[in-house]
């Protein structure tokens, strides 16, 4: 039986992608912080939490990951653990770097030095590209991150890049671009909205406090995402894949179309704009070329945009209906 660790498998994509594995008959294995009050809430969700064996880790911790691949030995990791939420990273910069960056960095030395055939992926990221001035992004577009957490990511890339080279370790990074879900953070615009959106229609809200909504992202469905992930890590050669949709959406499309789905007209009636939301510096627009993986990986996303917006408003109404009754 093959053996995945995940960590960050509480996370958005963490539950996904072990719902994924354990279908493929994986022994998985969920790295967790050793936390009061931890919230199984995704997993749940997904019906998978007595599937999952989890471990006690911490990215920061060295001695912990070290510990756990000596008790684990995984054929693969998925390191899905981050601080991942860009607006976060200005207030906590060390934070953010040690978790994102020394992190991995941390887990590729354990792979080098006791397991060296454990296959390793890093969740790497679109705000690698920042505002790099071009309108379509592929493999070899060239990085201008905007943010510390676009910044502590692309040491984990090129990290993981060079133990490639310097010590023909197996890691692949998975560029991936924005991807929601109904189990996305409430921080994240997307989940933002499509709550807001339900608690409206519900009569339980009548505002949503956003701030940038001419900001364009390429938004797809987690699910179909972590299915990128694993198909990369099964290539005779590592390698690094962007994973997107190919189309943009502004966070304007993205309520309109929310608050459309619920049935709710006139939706500028109930935005408010906060500069608190608002970035230090913002990227204007990101869209990516996914060809590669759609070659090599055969890889397609599956869901669309109005889909996702859709599944992730319903979802919410569910969850506030079912907390109502
Ligand atoms: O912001 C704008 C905001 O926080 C999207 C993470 O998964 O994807 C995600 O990063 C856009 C930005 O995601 C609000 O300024 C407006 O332009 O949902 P977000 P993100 O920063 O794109 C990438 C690929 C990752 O790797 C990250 O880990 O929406 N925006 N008003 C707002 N954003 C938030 N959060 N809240 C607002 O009120």
């Amino acid at each position: 039986m093959k053996k995945a660790l995940i960590t960050g498998v509480l996370g958005q994509d963490g539950p996904y992608l072990a719902k994924y594995l354990l279908k493929k008959g994986y022994k998985v294995y969920g790295m967790v912080p050793r936390r009061l009050n931890l919230n199984f809430y995704n997993t749940d969700y997904l019906g998978i939490t007595n599937k999952i064996e989890f471990v006690l880790g911490d990215m920061t911790d060295e001695a912990s990951l070290i510990n756990i691949i000596r008790n684990t030995w995984p054929d693969e990791i998925y390191n899905l653990a981050a601080q991942s939420f860009v607006g976060a990273s200005w207030d906590q910069p060390k934070l953010t770097t040690e978790t994102n960056a020394l992190g991995p960095l941390y887990l590729l030395n354990v792979i080098r030095n006791f397991t060296p055939n454990t296959k390793f992926y890093q969740a790497s990221t679109s705000e690698m590209f920042g505002n790099n001035g071009r309108e379509l992004q592929d493999e070899n577009a060239p990085f201008a991150p905007q943010s510390p957490y676009g910044i502590s990511k692309l040491y984990a890339y090129w990290i993981a890049n060079n133990y490639v080279e310097s010590y023909g370790l197996f890691c692949c990074n998975g560029i991936l671009f924005n991807h929601e879900s109904p189990l996305r953070g409430q921080d994240f615009v997307t989940r933002k909205i499509s709550e807001g959106v339900a608690k409206i229609k519900l009569g339980l809200a009548d505002k949503i406090t956003l701030g940038n909504l001419e900001a364009e992202r390429d938004w797809g469905f987690a699910g179909d995402y972590v299915e990128a992930m694993f198909k990369m890590m099964q290539q005779k050669k590592p390698g690094n894949y962007v994973v997107a949709t190919g189309k943009k959406y502004s966070v304007k499309d993205f309520l309109e179309t929310a608050f459309n789905c619920a049935g709710i007209k006139n939706w500028k009636k109930h935005i408010i704009i906060n500069p608190t939301y608002k970035r230090p510096a913002e990227i204007h627009g990101l869209r990516g070329n996914a060809s590669r993986a759609r070659k090599e990986l055969k890889w397609k996303p599956k869901v669309k945009f109005r889909e996702l917006v859709a599944m992730m408003v319903d979802a919410d109404l569910k969850r506030l209906n079912e907390k109502k009754k």
